[in-house]
């Protein structure tokens, strides 16, 4: 009270006259602090040069914030799209899942909804997503491993049993295959009473990213554009309430991209699908708010705070540029999903904290839906045990820790909002590069966003490989035992089983002469300019599976393949001058001479997992090293990789696999080898690959297993002994 009335001016002959206050101390200036701070660190420098090329300073003052962030949920909305944002409503927890048969998975969504989840988030196997039924030859490794597997209506139905697709907001993974897969949930939908626009969701629908880094496209660039664009057009106008696309830079950033190369290839990808819609003739205005993303939440916290707040302010100013009216429309609404590469198969349950901090940087960064991965995602699909650990990281954080009642509590912070400015800066620069150049299917084409990428990942795996940047309990801290945790196996022979069986049933029951014109309808249309997922729904309905629907698209589209062009130098070029990469260079140069030429490996990719990150890496390093490489095309069989090696003259053929088909593939290959006469042929076997399996693999004849987290250089000293070259054991050598 005292004080109030003090200041209300009342008892102000008690306030002593200006002159005799104390002279006010000059408050300290930057140069102060930059001198104070030098002293206390001996004159070290203190930026830090962050993969993105940014001298991040050690301070941050408001000498360094040059533009005003707004208020949420108005232009250009980086402080978040919605004006109370997780004070009105909180983000989605939405976990992406799925394995086995749809049976298996519907009642693992159910356990999960009844456990917190709030939306959810359909993984399919690979098969499906490259357009193939389960009963397909090529897909013998794949069904029902990495995702759900899907044929027909029939199965989307029983995925979704008991689920109310009015009241259910469903995410669906799917960018090859993505013509049946919506109609499946459309007439599934249908059958269970739910017209259309009713249906609430997205589709993942991005393909100009699985062309650049995920691989799970069917047709070529021009064709898989133009269903996009049939998509939106669809959608637009019959599903008010579903996303139709969900424009992605997670997959880049799971590639090696720099934060910025993530954030401006995602936002020039959302503007060629916006310009593709356009040049269909759609109004922007009535797609573009229905136009969704999705990033990758990595460790760099900051960083990843600042670049969901640059990606809104980015989008808003190029759907502006694109001449949006309607405010909606250049809202970037998003879902993140926490880095899987970010988390380790050594000490894993760091990889629970590693999350936490990245859901932390997600929801500070204003998320409209999050995906938490769980601690055993180096290894394998999550068990219940750790699905529900990966749940709750986003349950404490939503109703217990406070976060959500504030809005964009670190607007204002000196170093976010020149963070956010800088980054908004940087992509604007490569937005600009690929504007100039045509646009990102055009840059896509060229392959130059894909080469940046692998250069990235490549100067990455270096400076992990040699301890400069740190990964807890695997270069630094590790432990003396490994700990093991339990893991979820699918059994692969089983699902397909089940799955032929029902694609039996449904052909056996199914109206022949309706499934032939609803085919023959979409080549057709195909062929021509009907939508495409118009037609797509006759076909569903008349239950053709999934594999006909897109063979019959095929027809008139053929199927797309690529030849990998691993880059060359960067691994190489970081160990410049390192003792341990020349007496591996000593090593092959040996094996050289010895064999009368170089060395040669086969980096082998076999089934439908188009996932080349390890295989691009391990080819550019083993090419760097003086291997002659053969970068073996995406997507082969067994067999087909076999005669690859044998025609090549490979000493040694390094399988990479990625998404569980190892124990099927590779003991084939062997197979292979052996029955041509080649059982010379060392096979090593490296990727996403459980310890509990490597006896399995020893025994099939795989020679050396390198699991998540190798270090290079140890895997290139155990291909050279492997070759017959006398290394010397690493600790003699460490001098
Ligand atoms: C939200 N709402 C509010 C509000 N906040 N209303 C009032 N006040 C607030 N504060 C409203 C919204 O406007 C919206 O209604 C409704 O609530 C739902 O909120 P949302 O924010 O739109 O969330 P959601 O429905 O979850 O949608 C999020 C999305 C969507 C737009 C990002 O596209 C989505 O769910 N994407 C998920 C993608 C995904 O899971 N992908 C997995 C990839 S895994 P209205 O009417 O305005 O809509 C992968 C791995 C691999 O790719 O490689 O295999
Ligand atoms: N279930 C759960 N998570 C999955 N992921 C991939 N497939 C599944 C699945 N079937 C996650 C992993 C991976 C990322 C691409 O998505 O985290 O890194």
């Amino acid at each position: 009270m005292a004080e109030i009335e003090l200041n209300s001016g009342e008892d102000a002959g008690s306030v002593p006259p200006a002159r005799d206050l104390p002279e006010p101390t000059p408050q300290p200036t930057l140069s102060d602090w930059q001198a104070l701070a030098a002293k206390e660190v001996k004159g070290a420098g203190l930026n830090w040069h962050t993969p993105e090329g940014i001298d991040v300073k050690p301070l941050y003052t408001a000498e360094d914030v040059t533009a005003d962030p707004g208020l949420p949920g108005f232009a250009p909305f980086t402080r978040g799209v919605r004006a109370s944002m997780y004070a009105g409503r909180p983000w989605t927890i939405r976990q992406y899942a799925g394995f086995s048969t749809a049976e298996e998975s519907n009642a693992f969504y159910r356990r999960n909804l009844a456990a917190g989840q709030k939306g959810l988030s359909v993984a399919f196997d690979l098969a499906t997503h490259r357009g193939y039924d389960s009963d397909h030859p090529r897909v013998v490794g794949d069904v029902g491993k990495a995702g759900v597997a899907i044929d027909s209506v029939e199965d989307m139905k029983i995925l979704f049993d008991g689920i109310p697709l009015d009241q259910m907001s469903v995410s669906m993974t799917m960018n090859g295959a993505v013509i049946p897969i919506l109609a499946f949930f459309i007439v599934a939908g249908e059958e269970q009473g739910v017209p259309r626009a009713k249906l609430d969701g997205t589709i993942q629908n991005d393909i100009l990213k699985e062309f650049m880094v995920r691989n799970t496209y069917i047709y070529p660039p021009e064709p898989s554009m133009r269903i996009i664009a049939d998509i939106i057009a669809y959608t637009s106008a019959e599903m008010p309430k579903f996303n139709s696309i969900s424009i992605s830079g997670y997959h880049m950033q799971e590639a090696g991209a720099t934060q910025v190369q993530e954030l401006a290839f995602t936002i020039a990808d959302g503007k060629e699908y916006a310009k593709a819609a356009m040049a269909a003739g759609l109004d922007i205005d009535k797609f573009a708010g229905r136009l969704s993303f999705f990033f990758a939440i990595g460790m760099n916290f900051f960083m990843e705070v600042a670049k969901l707040r640059a990606a809104r302010r980015l989008w808003h100013r190029v759907m502006t540029e694109l001449g949006a009216q309607d405010e909606r429309s250049k809202m970037l609404r998003t879902h993140c999903q926490t880095s899987g590469v970010s988390l380790q198969e050594q000490d894993p349950y760091n990889n629970v904290i590693r999350t936490t901090v990245e859901a932390l940087a997600a929801a500070l960064g204003g998320t409209q839906s999050l995906h938490t991965n769980a601690l055993d995602e180096a290894i394998a699909l999550p068990t219940d045990f750790s699905a529900r650990i990966a749940r709750n990281t986003q349950l404490v954080l939503q109703e217990e820790t406070g976060i959500t009642n504030v809005v964009d509590p670190l607007g204002g912070s000196y170093y976010v909002e020149s963070l956010t400015q800088e980054l908004v800066t940087r992509a604007w620069d490569i937005i600009e590069r690929v504007d100039a150049e045509g646009g990102m299917a055009k840059a896509v084409a060229a392959g130059w966003p894909k080469a940046m990428i692998e250069e990235a990942s490549a100067a990455r795996a270096a400076a992990v490989d040699k301890g400069e940047t740190v990964i807890v309990g695997v270069n630094k801290y590790r432990p003396s035992e490994d700990t093991a945790v339990d893991v979820l196996d699918i059994d692969n022979h089983a699902v397909r089983e089940a799955q032929v069986r029902r694609l039996e049933q449904l052909r056996a029951n199914r109206d022949e002469a309706a499934v032939t014109a609803a085919l023959e309808a979409l080549r057709a249309g195909a062929e021509g300019s009907e939508n495409l997922l118009s037609l797509a729904v006759d076909c569903a309905r008349a239950r053709c599976t999934l594999g006909e629907i897109s063979a019959a698209m095929e027809v008139a589209f053929g199927r797309h393949a690529t030849k990998p062009t691993p880059v060359s130098g960067v691994y190489g070029g970081a160990y410049a001058d390192d003792l341990r990469w020349e007496r591996l260079r000593d090593g092959v140069d040996a094996t050289e001479r010895r064999l009368g030429r170089k060395p040669r490996m086969l980096v082998a990719k076999m089934g439908q997992d188009g996932h080349d990150r390890g295989a691009n890496l391990v080819s550019s390093m083993f090419g760097d090293l003086g291997f002659e490489v053969v970068p073996g095309p995406l997507f082969q069989t067994p067999a087909e990789a076999a005669r690859l090696a044998i025609d090549s003259g490979v000493d040694v053929v390094g399988a990479s696999s990625l998404a569980a088909g190892h124990k099927t593939l590779i003991p084939e290959l062997i197979g292979h080898l052996r029955d041509a006469g080649r059982a010379d042929i060392r096979v090593i076997a490296g990727g996403v690959i459980p310890a509990q399996d490597y006896q399995s693999l020893r025994d099939a004849g795989v020679q050396a297993i390198f699991g998540p987290g190798t270090n290079l250089i140890n895997a290139a000293e155990e291909v050279l002994r492997l070759l017959g070259h006398n290394m010397p054991p690493r600790e003699e050598a460490a001098e």
